[in-house]
Parts: C-alpha cells; structure tokens; sequence
C-alpha cells in the first residue's frame, strides 16, 4: 500500500510509476502524457507523478495554466494513484511572491489569468487553489530507492522525517527554499551524495531545470524536461519492482513524447 506521511508519500514496490515533469501552462503536450496515462491508470499499482511547475507558461503565448491547473485538481482530488508535488511555481503563487521568468512577472500573470477567466470570483478562485497547493506532497520516495521531488537535494536536509514534516513552520523556511529552487550550480557531488543517503535512496528523478529531455548529474540525479525545456520532451516510465542501482538502469526507462 502507498503511505502518505506528511509531505512525504512512499510507494510500494508495484507496479509503475510515470513521471511528468514542467508543464508550465501547455495543454497541448499535458494531453498528450495524459493520453498516455489512459492506457496505465486502470491498474490500481499504477502512479502517475507530476513534479510540479505545470502552472505559469513562461513567455509561451496560450497560457492554459488554469485547464491544466482544473483538471490536475480534479484528477488529485478523485483517484489515490495520482499524484502531485509542489514546484517552485505553486509555491510563488501559494506563497504571492513574484517570479520573474522570461521578462514576466509569472505570479502576476497567473493572477491576471484569473481575474480574466473568472472575473468577480478570482479573488474565491486564488484561495481555492491555494488551499490545493497547501495540500499537495513534495517528494515521492519508491521501495526501489527513487526519490522523486520538482528541484533538489538541499544541504539542510537530512532525514526522511524533515522531509515529511518540511512545512509545519510554513512555507518560507530555508529548508524548503533550498530544496524547490536547487540546480546543479547550487549543489555539488558530496551534497548530493549525503543527500541520497539521508533519504535512503540510490538516484533522484528531477525536473525544473530546462535540459534537451534529459540530463544526468553526478551519476545519481536524472533531470527530466517533458515540456518545457531545451528540445526533446521526455518522461519516464518507473518500473517500481526492478533494481535500480546506477543511472543506466534508468535511463532504460526514459521515454519521449513528439
Ligand atoms: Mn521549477
């Protein structure tokens, strides 16, 4: 059975996982993975995971953030095998901190979104999904020894426990700023070997850095771009019952999307 523990939700060893990573605000790809999902979902051992970052469509011109954002609730709020983890996006907009990408204020922008689709209830809208972000998870550990999380590792961290518990002081602690916002410049091996080790894992799935699909760091952190990012659009589908114990073994289980 699949544990939620506080901000922390670990997966048996069944079945397979999909991981989804970096939406930002395009339907057109977000149907195509759930298109795909269609053909997994109906087997209760199977999960999809998508790393936050599917709000804010930075600089792309139709930003469907909301659909997405609409259906991502609905498909979380109604099926236990789907799950969503908060990226540094959510947390801006959860937070009403601005982000500036592409030359764009994102926050501001997803809070112009609103007021134009819902006009008098944007205000009731914002708090809602809010409330949803609040909500959500921020990693997904596998029996297999696959830590799934948006961004990461962080220095500060050093137990499954204060992941689980992350943001019982709220949501602007430097634990949890350094994990959603870390990228490879900001870390080095050692970091995210300790890292690996506090949490009990062999290799870390990531998004929210923009690379050509994919991206190996370290030998044991695999970046996955599945929209927004440098070219190919990639996802992986995680045998939850194999042995993973080096990033090839990983690799085998990536796969793209036109
Ligand atoms: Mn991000």
């Amino acid at each position: 059975m699949q544990r939620n523990n506080g901000k922390l939700v670990e997966l048996p060893r069944e079945g397979i996982a999909l991981i989804i990573t970096d939406i930002h605000g395009n339907l057109a790809d977000f149907k195509k993975f759930m298109n795909i999902w269609g053909s997994f979902e109906d087997e209760e051992d199977n999960h999809l995971i998508l790393t936050g970052d599917f709000i804010h469509a930075m600089g792309l011109e139709n930003d469907k953030s909301v659909e997405i954002l609409e259906y991502v609730k609905f498909k979380y709020e109604n099926s236990k095998n789907f799950h969503v983890l908060l990226g540094n996006h959510e947390w801006a907009t959860l937070s009403n901190k601005a982000l500036f990408k592409a030359g764009v204020n994102q926050t501001y922008n997803f809070d112009e979104l609103l007021k134009e689709k819902f006009q008098d209830d944007c205000k009731q809208k914002l708090d809602e999904y809010i409330e949803f972000f609040k909500a959500l998870p921020i990693a997904v550990r596998t029996d297999n020894r696959i830590f799934i999380s948006h961004s990461g590792p962080a220095h500060n961290i050093h137990s499954l426990d204060e992941i689980a518990n992350i943001t019982s002081e709220g949501y602007d602690n430097p634990q949890l700023l350094e994990f959603l916002w870390s990228r490879k410049d900001d870390f080095n091996k050692q970091v995210l070997k300790s890292f690996l080790e506090a949490v009990d894992c062999k290799m870390m799935v990531v998004g929210h850095t923009p690379v050509d699909g994919i991206k190996v760091v370290y030998k044991n952190q695999l970046i996955v771009s599945s929209s927004y990012g440098k070219g190919k659009k990639a996802y992986v589908e995680l045998d939850l019952e194999k042995e993973i114990k080096r990033s090839k073994d990983l690799l085998k289980m990536v796969k793209y999307i036109k």
